[in-house]
């Protein structure tokens, strides 16, 4: 069983997400999201739209999470490295680098962004409706 683990706040969820999802999970037998929480985002400097039971609720629903743990710190990925046995650590190319110390504990796999979506240019769309 190949355990894959991967970040996000997911919020307004779109297709680049879900190709993420969707590619980090065929990586492996199982997925884990570290899905931020509201505080952390603030910290992020990041206000989702959505609240954390929402993103929640909303993750939930994709086939290809299995599990999905809160994202509340910096420091926390390691040992959720190390306690739920993964083998695979991935992230959309815009982390590149960021985090190769895992490397000595897990695989890490930084895939391509997809391209013309993210949270930030459906909130623009909307704001010029
Ligand atoms: N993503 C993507 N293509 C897009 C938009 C996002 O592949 N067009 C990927 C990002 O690279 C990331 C994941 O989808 O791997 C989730 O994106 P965000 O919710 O924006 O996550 P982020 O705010 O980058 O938080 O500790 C890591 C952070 O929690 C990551």
């Amino acid at each position: 069983m190949k355990r894959v683990l991967t970040y996000g706040t997911f919020d307004l969820l779109h297709v680049g997400h879900i190709r993420l999802l969707e590619r980090a999970r065929a990586l492996g037998d199982y997925l884990v999201v570290g899905l931020s929480t509201d505080e952390f985002n603030l910290g992020k400097g990041k206000k989702s739209v959505f609240s954390y039971a929402e993103r929640f609720a909303i993750l939930s629903a994709i086939r290809h999470v299995d599990k999905i743990i809160p994202e509340d710190n910096w420091e926390q990925k390691l040992d959720d490295v190390r306690g739920n046995e993964i083998g695979v650590f991935v992230m959309g190319d815009d982390w590149q680098g960021k985090f190769d110390f895992l490397k000595s504990h897990c695989e890490v796999a930084y895939l391509p962004r997809t391209a013309g979506i993210s949270t930030t240019y459906i909130k623009y769309l909307i704001a010029e409706q």
